[in-house]
């Protein structure tokens, strides 16, 4: 197959919208911006981070490109075959294609921030099993109360480890000192987890103010309870959460949430496939049901497809430190036997009650509706959130929730496999999702990506969010191939123009966005409490990566820390914020678990603009109660406290 090569600016530039009518078919060398528009493309680049947003100034919508096959069966793929994409330097566009001169949004600040200190751990160097596959998540929260985030990064594991030989992997819990660095706090907190360590999610199911951790694991998960004193103790399997079987069971995304309105976060658990150590899934073996797992003709570890889905898990605060299993009762159980990756409670179609949505792997994703009885109706493929635009499933892995136009609705975005795109599922209003990524710009380029992390932040402050992806791959061999891939990726960060276009941030060289790394989970937040987002990614076989926002165009913004009343849960889970500045009403949810089996800051961060003050803040609680809140100003952390309004968040 011939490769493309685009030219230096050509990437970035939104190459369907701005080639005219004619569809872009994969082909040999086609230009994506043409010469005669080279100047508009270096000067949208160049402006691109500074420009207001424009609206109307797209007139064609993208359209999909047509693969040149269909891909080979079995493994994970779902997409078709795509010509490669490379760079001026032939450097495939996963690793290359950046841009000398272009405004530095992140710049990597791992080394100096200490976060260094850790190291993902995921099996074998060569992936030849799905256990070894997927890697970990990481959360953002404030475990002490002293108003900065800290960072959790979980850790995979070893088979030598599974067998009792060898060193048991350690997850780590880093304190930030205030001063851009952190320490590793392991030890004294007990965090360390020792297990094959997958997802994580935040929230303080026992209401004390102090945000508890659930982890998930291939094998026990854990609950671990927030002392107050920088220690925690694993409570999981007292509290029944813990999601034991005879033989280890493979549990990947996480989030809590009050689907039931008694004030007291539930669990919702996510399975991915069902793994035996013993019998373990290789290719032409009974466990992978005979499949030959190939991608694109080449032998590749076999799954998901053709492997067993592991089931979801429902779990009901009782209130008294346990939980009961209700996922069956509640219809949320996986009877599909699907693979469950990014979950979240979140009220997707206002009825106040909170929705779940799910990101299957290689198979229709799940959008599960409250009925508010204790059950939940799958509205999957009704609501358009199943499959894509062409009615086929992708290998769906993080799941972005925001809205991203200002409408008041949260929309949906999926990052998925290589020889697929990403898709942006717009709600329409009611619960109804439409994929229009193409038409957003948010797709074409995502093709020769394989996305994991992802969630919309407004990293520039100017009020209207933007998407960031965080990207690798699975199978080492990309690298010795000539598709046009790479096993180490570079982030992809969309600009939202106009709460309808968003258009690719160039990666300047050196700079956080040319960072090239096999990414797995992301967790956005500002870690640094000066107003701009930051973005920590855990890798697989290697140190996390810290992303701090340094971008600079003097935009304003309020931070709000919510604390939830007695009625409903303390830390706010499920809580909206309706901010109106400069005009517009942008609003945001306090969500636990996301993006790819992670957990985000959970305070809400609104970028304004040059708007100098808050017209009007509204909180509609979890229970219900709705509020009008005043802030003293902008520029600042602001708590709110359920009924008694705002003040100044204290910084210890
Ligand atoms: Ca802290
Ligand atoms: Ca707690
Ligand atoms: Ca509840
Ligand atoms: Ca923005």
């Amino acid at each position: 197959m011939e490769p493309k090569i685009v030219k230096r600016f050509e990437f970035f530039q939104d190459r369907q919208r701005v080639g005219g009518s004619s569809p872009p078919r994969v082909t040999k060398n086609r230009p994506l911006c043409g010469v005669r528009r080279a100047l508009s493309c270096v000067l949208s680049m160049l402006m691109m981070p500074s420009v207001s947003p424009t609206r109307g100034q797209q007139e064609k919508p993208q359209e999909a490109p047509k693969p040149q096959a269909q891909s080979q069966s079995g493994g994970a793929s779902t997409g078709g075959v795509f010509a490669p994409v490379l760079d001026e330097k032939h450097r495939p566009i996963t690793a290359g294609g950046f841009v000398e001169g272009a405004p530095v949004i992140f710049e990597d600040v791992t080394r100096k921030s200490g976060l260094d200190k850790f190291k993902h751990v995921s099996g074998s160097p060569e992936k030849n099993l799905i256990l070894e596959a997927p890697g970990s998540g990481v959360a953002i929260l404030d475990y002490d109360n002293d108003g900065w985030p800290d960072i959790y990064l979980v850790n995979g594991s070893t088979f030598d480890a599974l067998r009792g030989k060898g060193k048991l992997p350690r997850a780590a819990l880093f304190h930030n000192n205030h001063d851009g660095t952190f320490t590793d706090v392991t030890d004294k907190a007990g965090v360390a987890n020792e297990r094959w360590g997958f997802g994580v999610a935040v929230g303080d199911y026992d209401n004390d103010g102090w945000p508890d951790l659930y982890v998930t694991n291939y094998g026990e998960n854990r609950l671990y309870h927030n002392n107050h004193d920088g220690t925690f103790t694993d409570v999981a399997e007292a509290a029944g959460v813990a999601v034991s079987g005879v033989k280890p069971i493979w549990s990947a995304g996480a989030t809590f949430g009050d689907y039931d309105g008694d004030g007291k976060l539930d669990l919702y658990v996510t399975g991915y496939v069902k793994f035996d150590l013993d019998h373990p899934p290789v290719s032409g073996s009974a466990a992978a049901q005979y499949n030959f797992c190939q991608y694109r003709g080449k032998p590749v570890m076999c799954g998901p497809r053709g492997l067993a889905g592991e089931q979801n898990h429902l779990f009901h605060n009782n209130g008294n430190g346990t939980f009961t299993e209700v996922s069956k009762k509640a219809s949320v159980a996986n009877e599909k036997g699907y693979y469950g990756f990014g979950v979240a409670f979140a009220d997707l179609n206002d009825d106040g009650k909170l929705d779940l949505a799910v990101a299957n792997d290689s198979v229709p994703n799940y959008l599960f509706l409250n009925k508010g009885d204790g059950s939940f109706e799958d509205v999957s493929y009704p609501s358009g959130f199943a499959l894509k635009e062409d009615g086929r499933e992708q290998a769906s892995m993080g799941l972005g929730i925001g809205d991203y136009e200002n409408s008041g609705h949260l929309s949906l975005y999926v990052t998925t496999f290589s020889d697929d795109y990403y898709s942006l599922y717009r709600n329409e209003g009611d619960g109804n999702f439409s994929d229009i990524s193409f038409q957003a710009g948010v797709a074409a380029t995502t093709i020769p990506f394989l996305g994991w992390g992802t969630g919309f932040l407004d990293y520039d402050n100017d009020g209207w969010k933007d998407i960031f992806a965080a990207n690798g791959h699975v199978y080492p061999g990309v690298d010795q191939s000539d598709w046009g891939m790479t096993y180490a990726q570079r982030p992809l960060l969309f600009r939202n123009l106009d709460g309808k276009h968003f258009q690719v941030v160039p990666a300047a060289p050196n700079s956080g966005l040319g960072v090239v790394v096999c990414a797995r989970g992301a967790a956005f937040g500002d870690l640094f409490n000066d107003g701009k987002i930051d973005v920590v990614l855990n890798t697989i076989d290697g140190p996390p990566v810290l992303l701090r926002n340094v971008f600079n165009n003097g935009n304003n913004w309020v931070t709000l820390h919510l604390i939830g009343g007695a009625k409903g849960p303390r830390d706010a889970i499920g809580a909206k914020a309706f901010l109106t500045a400069g005009g517009i009403t942008q609003r945001n949810d306090v969500i636990s678990g996301g993006s790819y089996i992670s957990n985000n800051d959970m305070r809400l961060h609104f970028g304004m603009g040059k708007a100098k003050q808050v017209d009007k803040l509204e909180i509609r609680w979890p229970d219900g109660t709705k509020e009008n809140v005043t802030l003293s100003g902008v520029n600042r952390v602001f708590r709110i406290t359920e009924g008694k309004g705002s003040a100044e968040e204290p910084l210890k």
